[in-house]
């Protein structure tokens, strides 16, 4: 499977309301490309702060999904945050990791994922739903497969291919600006019903205490 067919099955399962969080260098890029949207954070610069940025996220917008996007050489540099997002279980966080054992956006070097398996790394942090894929079929699957079941983790192995086709991730403080911009207008606002529920119990707890308090003078 090649990286720009990877993101691109990626993107058929993204919602209106999910927020992507992409790791420097070509998966930027080939998501840029493939669907550029006010939804899409690309961690241009920093290398191995998408699953941190994604965690974040997550935990402050539980009622939206939030899918990390990033290298195998962004996530070994930035491994402990596999564990904290496994502690901090959000059920709302997909973590997908594109795997060509290699820093293929600044020169193809090879990384040491070929000898670390990051799948197993996932499972052993705890991660809830953990699944390895190598064909565009099996990540479809495993993308409907993960639904509801998250901190999910899926490991896609992919060619390196060093394929340049798309476009750098410019203006980034607009890019900046604009996700912000997006994640205000789409926070849903209103009472969470549990929340509801709660406020609902308190008020019946005061009025049940004044009734018994008059009923004991
Ligand atoms: C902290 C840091 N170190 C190094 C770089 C330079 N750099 C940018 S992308 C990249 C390779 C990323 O590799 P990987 O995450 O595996 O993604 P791939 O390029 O293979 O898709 C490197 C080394 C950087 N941006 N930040
Ligand atoms: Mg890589």
């Amino acid at each position: 499977m090649r990286r720009y067919k990877a993101i691109e099955t990626i993107c058929q399962s993204i919602g209106k309301n999910d927020a992507v969080v992409s790791s420097t260098g070509l998966i930027s890029r080939d998501l840029l490309a493939i669907k550029d949207s006010p939804q899409n954070f690309y961690m241009v610069g920093s290398m191995g702060l998408a699953s941190s940025i994604g965690l974040g996220l997550a935990v402050c917008q539980n009622n939206r999904r939030v899918v990390i996007i990033e290298g195998d050489g962004s996530i070994l540099m930035n491994m402990g945050s596999m564990s904290t997002i496994a502690h901090s279980c959000p059920r709302n966080l997909l973590h997908l990791v594109l795997d060509n054992e290699a820093y293929d956006s600044s020169g193809g070097q090879p990384t040491t994922s070929k000898t670390t398996r990051l799948e197993e790394v996932a499972r052993a942090a705890g991660y809830r739903f953990v699944r390895k894929v190598g064909s565009r079929n099996e990540l479809r699957q495993s993308l409907t497969d993960s639904t509801n079941k998250g901190p999910a983790f899926i490991l896609a192995k992919i060619e390196k291919d060093g394929s340049r086709n798309s476009p750098r991730v410019l203006e980034l403080v607009e890019i900046k600006r604009r996700f912000q911009e997006w994640l205000k207008d789409t926070t849903d606002t209103k009472p969470h019903r549990n929340s509801q529920r709660a406020e609902a119990q308190k008020r019946l707890a005061v009025i049940r205490n004044d009734a018994s308090s008059k009923h004991l003078s």
